[in-house]
C-alpha cells in the first residue's frame, strides 16, 4: 500500500483518531473541506438521535503546516461530544464495578458483531465489542477519504455518489449523471437523483421506525476523470478491482459490491456486456496529446471503468449493498449470555437507516483506493514530482500510439 490509513476510537469513547500516511508533501489541505464531508456523512432521513448530539469536525494533530502536507503522517482527531454522557461506562481506568455491571450488554444482537466478538475476544460484556464495531468509526474513514479526494482533485478526478435503492424502493438512474454528482444527490434528504420516489422512501422509513424495524439499500459511487492504467493485471493483489472491493466490503453492514454492470453481466451474452472500443477523433489524426484515455473511447461502460484490474479511463462505477442496521427497537430473539436463557436482543438508540450516509463513506473508500493506485503509479515525495510523473505518462500515451503506427504502417 502506498497510501495507508488507520483509525482508532470507540463509539462512546473520547474521540476518534485517523492517521493517513503516504500523502506527498505540498498538497494544499484545509480542515473545512474535511469537515464538509463529515457533515455530509451525518445527514440523511432516518438517522438517530446521536446525529443531533455530534458536530463532527477534525483537529489536525500532525503532518500539516501552513495549509500544506509535509509528507509525514497526517493525524486528525474527531471528538465525540457524547463522551460526556459515557465517561463512567467508558472510563479507561479501573473503576467501581457497579456502574459497569448495570450497563453490561449481555443480550447480543443478531447481525451485529456482539456474539462472535465476545466469543473470539473472551469478553463478558458485549460493549467491549460493539463500541468498536459501531459504524461511528466511519467518521474517521471519511476524514481519511477527504484527504485522498483532495489529492485526486489535483489530477481532475471527481468522486460522487447517489442512493439507488432504499427499503426496497428503486430510484431510476438518469442516462446522463449530473456533474458534479454530489451537488444533485445532496439536495435530496435520502440522496436519490429520482425525486419521484423520495416520498415513498420517506414513508417506508417512517413505517419502519414505527414498527421498531430498520432498512437497508444500495448506493452507487462514480469517479470521473481517472487516468487509464491504474492498478495492474499481473498479480491478484495489484488488481484495482479487488482492492476497491476489499475496501468497500470492509464498511460496516456492507454485504455486496458490484463493479459496472456487476452481477447482471453474468446473465447476459458477451456481445451485450463488453464495451466496444472507438477512436476519440477521426482515425486519420493522431490522438490528442495529453488525453488521459490515450485517444480511445468506449460506446458503453459496462465494465465500470476497469478491465483486467486496470482503469480504462472511463468513469469508475461501483455499487455497494448495505443490510438493514442490526439494532432493532422491536428486537429479535437471542440468548442472554449471563443466564443462558432465551431473551430479546439488546436495543440501544440507533438509526432506522444509514443508507444516505453509506454513499459518503463509500466515496471515501473509493478515493482511498484510487489515491493509493495513483501514488503507486506516479509516486513522488512532493505533489510537484507526482504531477511531473503524471504529465510525462499522460503526454506519452498518444505519442506512443503514433510511433507504433508509424513503425508498422496504418492499421
Ligand atoms: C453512528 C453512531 C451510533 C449509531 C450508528 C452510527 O451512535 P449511537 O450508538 O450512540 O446511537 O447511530 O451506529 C450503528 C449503526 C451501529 O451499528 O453501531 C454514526 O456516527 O454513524
Amino acid at each position: 500500500m502506498h497510501l495507508r490509513f488507520t483509525t482508532a476510537g470507540e463509539s462512546h469513547g473520547k474521540a476518534f483518531v485517523t492517521i493517513v500516511e503516504g500523502l506527498p508533501a505540498g498538497l494544499p489541505v484545509a480542515a473545512e473541506a474535511v469537515d464538509r464531508d463529515l457533515a455530509r456523512r451525518m445527514q440523511g432521513y432516518g438517522r438517530g438521535a446521536r446525529m443531533k448530539i455530534e458536530r463532527d469536525r477534525i483537529d489536525w494533530l500532525s503532518g500539516v503546516r501552513a495549509g500544506e502536507t509535509l509528507g509525514s503522517p497526517v493525524a486528525m482527531l474527531i471528538a465525540n461530544r457524547d463522551w460526556a454522557n459515557w465517561e463512567d461506562v467508558m472510563a479507561h481506568e479501573a473503576a467501581e464495578p457497579g456502574e459497569l455491571r448495570r450497563r453490561r450488554v449481555s443480550r447480543p444482537r443478531p447481525g451485529h458483531a456482539d456474539l462472535a466478538g465476545v466469543l473470539k475476544y473472551d469478553r463478558i460484556d458485549a460493549r467491549d465489542i460493539l463500541e468498536r464495531a459501531s459504524a461511528r468509526e466511519t467518521a474517521a474513514r471519511v476524514a481519511a477519504g477527504a484527504l485522498a479526494k483532495r489529492l485526486l482533485d489535483e489530477f481532475g478526478v471527481e468522486i460522487g455518489s447517489h442512493v439507488v435503492s432504499l427499503g426496497g424502493v428503486l430510484a431510476a438512474r438518469p442516462a446522463q449523471l449530473p456533474a458534479p454528482l454530489n451537488d444533485a444527490a445532496d439536495r435530496s434528504e435520502v440522496r436519490v437523483l429520482d425525486s419521484s420516489v423520495e416520498p415513498e422512501i420517506v414513508r417506508r422509513i417512517d413505517e419502519a421506525k414505527k414498527a421498531g424495524d430498520t432498512l437497508g439499500g444500495e448506493v452507487e459511487v462514480v469517479a470521473r476523470g481517472v487516468v487509464v492504467g491504474l492498478g495492474s493485471h499481473v498479480s491478484w493483489d495489484r488488481k484495482l478491482d479487488g482492492r476497491l472491493a476489499g475496501l468497500l466490503m470492509s464498511i460496516p453492514a456492507v454485504k455486496g459490491v458490484e463493479i459496472g454492470m456487476g452481477f447482471a453481466a453474468a446473465r447476459r451474452p458477451g456481445s451485450e456486456v463488453h464495451d466496444p472500443i472507438n477512436r476519440a477523433e477521426p482515425a486519420s489524426l493522431p490522438p490528442v496529446a495529453g488525453d488521459r484515455r490515450g485517444g480511445f473511447r468506449r460506446s458503453s461502460n459496462n465494465a465500470g471503468g476497469l478491465e483486467g484490474g486496470i482503469t480504462t479511463g472511463e468513469p469508475v462505477v461501483v455499487r455497494v449493498a448495505m443490510k438493514p442496521i442490526s439494532t432493532l427497537m422491536a428486537p429479535l430473539p437471542t440468548v442472554d449470555l449471563s443466564s443462558g436463557a432465551p431473551a430479546n436482543a439488546q436495543s440501544e438508540r440507533s438509526d432506522v437507516t444509514a443508507v444516505p450516509a453509506l454513499g459518503v463513506i463509500a466515496e471515501a473508500m473509493v478515493a482511498l483506493a484510487l489515491a493509493d493506485a495513483m501514488l503507486e503509479k506516479f509516486g513522488g515525495d512532493s505533489l510537484g514530482e507526482m504531477r511531473r510523473n503524471y504529465q510525462g505518462y499522460v503526454g506519452s500515451l498518444g505519442g506512443r500510439w503514433t510511433e507504433a503506427r508509424g513503425a508498422t504502417g496504418p492499421c
